[in-house]
């Protein structure tokens, strides 16, 4: 008998934090071993991620996922009963043939990569290993988290036309404090935007992060900087921004709109370099958009900083074998629901360490409370995390499996990476 058998995949539809239904997958292993995971979703998607599968019709305004359900019970699942739950590859390669599609349409991506996390959750349990060490026996960084503090774009409905503001605690000591120092300036911003703003302003969107009426981009940033002042923490402090400019860009005038203004590749970089002189801005995601690979290449070489491509390449293998040797960017967000497979997610984690890029594990905006992501951003010693701010239920479930994993290890926890660290 093998003890690592799959015996049997479930799966059901859930809400995700955004009151929209979502896929949760179970993988039984020896009819006792129970794996679980959901499905995440983006609002701000990219052109390129693999195809979510969604009902249509009234029910959910289209959104129900019975269909990527029954797509599990009846077909993913049956596809990988009998294998060894340990053969991720095989497994995740099953699943894509039999879907067939080259972005995961026939079958669904949310179908697919909830059984591919599930069988990996799973596994992890059978051979009785966490599932970061289960991922790789020398994890051992904690990630510095890319708090998104101000929240706009597609995240919310002020009319603030970044998506994410954003502090990055680079000089805590270790990730739990970290959280502290996130905390003292979520809580200066707060009594910022309400004095400014009034009380309404202190409301949050997705992520978390304060939905304040703000319009123009400099003044977030103020209200940032005068919070991280007030905290005491500036020293330990760098900004981070995702610009998500996909959705800022109109590919008929091929200009980009920047607070009523509309601008071409070059302006929109001159912006960017006005604005990094200005505030300790030291990552920037999407500054362009997904198809817009000479604002990547310029970006990189001008700016000096950390250039993350979300939209940009959608986590496929093909898209960073394509674009990061010729120096497009230099870090990589990392969802694995845009390429659909847990193996093909960590293939474009190694083609993206064998450029030298970063990577910056990334929840969705569209969360549930599966603290997933951190195991695996532990797993591929990644050295950084978005996942919103410390508020809502979905956020803080990753924080604390995060604060688990960092107790676990104990000494052998490294904060942020020595490597990671050099880059600031
Ligand atoms: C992004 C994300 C997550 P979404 O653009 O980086 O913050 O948003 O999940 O909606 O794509
Ligand atoms: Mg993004």
């Amino acid at each position: 008998m093998n003890k690592f058998k799959i015996t049997g995949v479930t799966a059901r539809e859930i809400l995700d934090c955004r009151w929209n239904p979502t896929v949760q997958v179970d993988v039984w292993v020896n009819g006792e071993i129970l794996g679980r995971a959901d499905v995440p979703a983006g609002r701000s998607t990219g052109g390129h991620e693999a195809a979510e599968l969604r009902d249509k019709g009234k029910r959910y305004q289209g959104q129900g996922v019975r269909k990527a359900v029954k797509n599990v019970g009846d077909i993913l699942g049956p596809a990988v009963i009998g294998m060894d739950v340990t053969d991720q590859r095989k497994i995740d390669e099953k699943l894509r043939q039999m879907d067939g599609t080259k972005d995961k349409s026939k079958l669904g991506a949310n179908a697919i990569i909830g059984v591919s996390l599930a069988a990996a959750r799973a596994a992890s349990l059978a051979v009785e290993l966490p599932l970061y060490r289960y991922i790789n026996c020398n994890a051992h960084i904690l990630p510095v988290p890319l708090f998104n503090i101000i929240n706009g774009g597609k995240l919310t409905s002020n009319d603030l036309d970044f998506q994410e503001f954003c502090i990055f605690p680079i000089g805590a000591a270790t990730f739990s404090e970290s959280l502290e120092i996130g905390n003292a300036v979520y809580n200066e911003l707060r009594k910022i935007v309400i004095k400014k703003y009034g009380k309404l302003a202190a409301n949050t969107g997705d992520e978390g992060g304060f939905a304040t009426p703000i319009v123009k981009v400099h003044e977030a940033m103020d209200c940032m900087v005068q919070a991280v002042d007030r905290s005491g923490y500036e020293k330990k402090i760098v900004y981070g921004l995702d610009c998500a400019a996909t959705h800022l860009y109109d590919p008929k005038t091929e200009k980009y709109t920047l607070e009523g203004n509309k601008m071409m590749t070059g302006e929109l970089l001159d912006y960017y370099k006005a604005l990094i002189k200005k505030y300790p801005i030291k990552t920037i995601e999407d500054p362009f958009s997904e198809d817009d690979e000479e604002g990547f290449l310029r970006a990189t070489k001008e700016l000096g900083i950390q250039i993350i491509g979300d939209d940009f390449f959608c986590t496929n293998p093909d898209r960073i074998r394509e674009r990061a040797p010729k120096g497009a960017a230099n870090a990589l967000l990392w969802k694995f629901n845009q390429i659909g497979t847990l193996s093909e997610a960590l293939d474009a984690a190694e083609l993206s360490y064998r450029n030298s890029f970063g990577i910056m594990v990334s929840e969705r905006s569209g969360e549930t409370e599966d603290p997933i992501i951190a195991d695996l951003v532990v797993g591929i010693n990644a050295g950084q995390i978005k996942t919103g701010s410390g508020v809502r239920g979905e956020r803080t479930s990753k924080y604390n499996r995060l604060l688990q994993i960092e107790a676990e290890l104990g000494s052998q926890a490294r904060y942020g990476g020595m490597d990671f660290r050099a880059a600031f």
